[in-house]
């Protein structure tokens, strides 16, 4: 295979949030690059330079790429030398791994691979995925792994909003099912990254990930359990922390509406599936975490009921500020619970958002649910929201989930919860 040269094939499996930006910034450096996806509109798009995910300048990099003719998207694998996947893990309803997407990726490789190749999955996946589905399913019977051909686990790393910076320049972990396989792996991956890329094996590398979401998904819940205790003792939680991060020894995060998107909400139940017995603090985190929305509507059903006629306003639909993502996210959880619940008329606004994709809700644009709203509830911190004028929300309670209009309000004396105790 062409590892070493500029010229080498990637085929690079899936071209969601991870695959199409790899897929661009793989033809940017150099690479000929096949992007594989199994929904034909994605193809479509992508080979019309359209970007059908919201990503800061991806617009620019996925025209440069097409236009070089660097990359190709197609709905079917073609020979290669490298082959990446990078498909959705998601989760089962009692949360054990859902692998259809790796194991469906690696069977349809399997006709495509030869000797020499390279297989890197990128999908962060739980401990073993690497060898029990990847090396069984993708490597053809004649070849053998770390001599034929080449298999390693690198998961992806990169922050949504941030992707492209994190994609060249975070430090990589990259593990081989053999020393030869991390080595060629390692070569590889040198070829793009400016950050370090640091060698080990598959398993480590598999775990290597989840701990990382699941240190920062058990210090997120730490401040939401912070948020919801001191919510009941009627003090300021973002004062107590601003105060305690003083501390030269501690740092805690924001507290929130809950935790969501594709990886911090999921990824940690990987680990508590892998070895339940030994895992009791993750698994608390993710419980503590998964509760914060119930407290958030508590909150807002109590605000809702010192009203006549209360229209509940809903800020922010997506799991976190200025991207697209609505997958696992606590503020639309929230906004339905609400709209069921029948506490007031619920309207969602997220300039993000585009409301065919949720038929379910009443969208409005940010005017008309300034004008409407008796109670606002923050829930997601996008750029768009800092347009609201203070003087245009006077009249609403407001439920501010992340200190967004805390700063601001301090001082002009109107109550923000959840500085009040929610029932
Ligand atoms: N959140 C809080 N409080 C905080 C920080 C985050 O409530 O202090 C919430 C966010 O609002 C959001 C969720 O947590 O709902 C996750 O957001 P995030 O920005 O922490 O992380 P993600 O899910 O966008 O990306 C994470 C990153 N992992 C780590 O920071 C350890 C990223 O580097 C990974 O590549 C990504 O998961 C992934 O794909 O695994």
């Amino acid at each position: 295979m062409n590892k070493g040269s500029q010229k080498a094939t990637v085929c690079v499996i899936g071209l969601g949030y991870i695959g199409l930006p790899t897929a661009c910034i793989l033809a940017d450096a150099g690479f000929n690059v096949i992007g594989v996806d199994v929904r034909p509109e994605v193809v479509e798009k992508t080979n019309a330079g359209d970007v059908h995910i919201e990503e800061p300048d991806l617009d620019l990099v996925l025209r440069r790429a097409i236009r070089s003719g660097r990359l190709k998207a197609s709905t079917s694998p073609q020979p290669a030398d490298i082959f990446m996947i990078c498909v959705p893990t998601p989760h089962h309803a009692d949360h054990s791994p859902d692998l259809t997407y790796v194991e469906q990726a690696s069977k349809n490789i399997r006709p495509f691979v030869q000797a020499g190749n390279l297989i890197v999955l990128e999908s962060t996946s739980p401990p073993k995925t690497t060898d029990e589905v990847v090396c069984k399913y993708a490597i053809p019977d004649h070849l053998e792994v770390g001599y034929d051909v080449y298999v390693a686990h690198c998961p992806e790393r990169v922050l949504p909003g941030r992707i492209l910076f994190e994609a060249v320049h975070n430090d990589r972990v990259v593990g081989g099912m053999t020393p030869a396989c991390t080595d060629v792996a390692v070569k590889f991956y040198e070829q793009f990254v400016k950050g370090k890329v640091l060698g080990t094996n598959a398993l480590a590398a598999e775990v290597t990930k989840l701990v990382e979401n699941s240190f920062r998904d058990v210090n997120i819940a730490f401040a939401n359990e912070l948020s919801m205790l001191c919510g009941s003792l009627g003090v300021d939680v973002w004062e107590v922390i601003e105060l305690a991060n003083r501390h030269p020894r501690v740092k805690i995060l924001n507290p929130g509406p809950g935790v969501g998107g594709h990886c911090i909400s999921v990824d940690p139940w990987f680990l508590v599936h892998t070895a339940p017995e030994l895992t009791p603090l993750i698994r608390t985190a993710r419980t503590v975490n998964d509760s914060k929305p119930h407290f958030v509507i508590n909150q807002v059903a109590q605000a809702a009921s010192q009203l006549d006629r209360p229209v509940i306003g809903c800020l922010g639909l997506t799991y976190k500020a200025d991207v697209d993502d609505i997958r696992e996210s606590p503020a639309i959880d929230i906004v339905r619970a609400l709209n069921k619940s029948g506490v007031g008329e619920v309207l969602a606004c997220d300039p993000h958002v585009d409301p065919v994709r949720c038929p379910d809700l009443k969208m409005v644009d940010i005017d008309e649910v300034v004008q409407r709203a008796n109670i606002l509830v923050l829930l997601t911190d996008h750029m768009e929201f800092r347009e609201i004028s203070f003087e245009s929300i006077r009249h609403c309670t407001l439920v501010d989930t992340r200190a967004f209009w805390r700063n601001q309000m301090r001082g002009v004396g109107q109550e923000v919860l959840p500085l009040r105790r929610a029932a």
